[in-house]
């Protein structure tokens, strides 16, 4: 197997794009494509992501619709769940649920404790990444959630709101909850080490719920772990840590030692790349309802996204968060488009 090192997402990450910006957007294979929804009529979500081919399939849809620079692999961050003893469930409509849920030190004292057995559990992603790395033009983004992140699902049984019983914990058992970090973290570590061994190009770590966390927490909770992610993957391996309510945390993530950092829109990305030290790239930041706007805003905020990180050989383009599900693919193209024929292109 051998792994691309030229493409410009690659080159970005490492600080050396010459060109223009290298893009690709979080949840770029999912329900505004016509061709997934089409899929999703004869399978679950679960058999697509268990099913090799269709995982190619399904990754490989915004290469051919959009020309992204990058394939992220059809997955989701709960799949970990199951070699942990959960079992997992996404019904229509309802977002995803997890039984049991973890409730006390003894739960936490009870998970399974055999990273390794992830390797056999994972046998349906290893085919899909060996599959997708015969096919594919442009580099492969593997990926896992931070371990605060999952610990949340863990904890509230799906989607957290507010999340109580996860503060609770933390705030009542901080012995316990950190028992669970570290075990989540050496699951995640063996996860993301057999997703590298198959292929992947890059990984991407997803702290979506991080926002929630005062920045004490933030650095106890979500830093240290991710910080330990990284030390244990392969240095030629880069990773990004995205982490909602970046700008709050700048320091905290960027004394992780990510190689990039994937940001959110609620702070200007000159901000962030001002307050990022030499030799982490950054990845980001649209705010993701502006695939809702009329085409000339859309195009017109992705310009003067562009413009502001022109000429920045560390920047990868990408929205804040994930592509909603409900936005039309004509927006989509528009967006790439855009940034693909450079800042100064004028909008049709
Ligand atoms: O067809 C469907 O209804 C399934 C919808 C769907 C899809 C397409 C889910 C359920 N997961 C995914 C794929 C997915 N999830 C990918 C790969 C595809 C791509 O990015 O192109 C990735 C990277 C994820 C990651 C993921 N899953 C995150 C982190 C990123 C983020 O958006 O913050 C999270 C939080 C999840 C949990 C999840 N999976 C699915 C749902 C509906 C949810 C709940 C989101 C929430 O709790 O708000």
């Amino acid at each position: 197997m051998t792994r691309t090192t030229t493409a410009p997402f690659l080159q970005a990450l490492r600080g050396q794009n010459g060109g223009t910006p290298p893009v690709w957007l979080m949840r770029q294979a999912g329900r505004y494509l016509p061709a997934y929804r089409r899929l999703r009529e004869r399978y679950t979500f679960l058999e697509l992501c268990k099913t090799p081919e269709l995982v190619a399939a399904v990754t490989t849809m915004p290469i051919d619709v959009l020309g992204v620079d990058a394939a992220i692999l059809f997955a989701d961050i709960l799949l970990l769940a199951e070699p942990l003893g959960f079992s997992l469930r996404f019904d229509d409509g309802t977002g995803p649920s997890l039984s049991p849920t973890l409730q006390s030190a003894a739960d936490v004292d009870g998970l399974p404790n055999d990273p390794a057995a992830v390797n056999a559990a994972f046998d349906y992603m290893k085919a899909a990444i060996a599959e997708l790395k015969c096919t594919l033009q442009v580099p492969l983004v593997g990926f896992a959630a931070a371990p605060f992140t999952l610990a949340t699902y863990l904890i509230e049984g799906g989607t957290g709101r507010d999340f109580k019983r996860t503060k609770q914990w933390l705030f009542s058992d901080p012995d316990s909850f950190h028992r669970l970090l570290q075990r989540l973290t050496d699951y995640t570590v063996a996860y993301l080490q057999l997703q590298i061994r198959a292929g992947v190009d890059a990984i991407q770590l997803f702290d979506s719920w991080a926002h929630v966390l005062a920045p004490e927490h933030f650095a106890a909770c979500s830093a240290r772990y991710l910080a330990a992610i990284r030390r244990a993957l392969p240095k030629d391996i880069p990773v990004i840590f995205f982490c909602r309510g970046t700008g709050a945390y700048l320091n905290e993530i960027a004394a992780a030692a990510p190689n990039a950092v994937s940001a959110d829109w609620t702070t200007e990305i000159r901000q962030l790349r001002a307050g990022l030290p030499a030799g982490i790239a950054l990845q980001g930041n649209l705010d993701p309802a502006w695939l809702y706007a009329p085409p000339v805003e859309l195009a017109a905020a992705a310009r003067s996204l562009l413009s502001q990180m022109a000429g920045d050989p560390a920047y990868v383009f990408s929205l804040g968060h994930g592509v909603l599900p409900d936005v039309s693919v004509d927006a989509v193209r528009l967006l790439v488009d855009t940034v693909k024929s450079g800042a100064t292109a004028a909008v049709i």
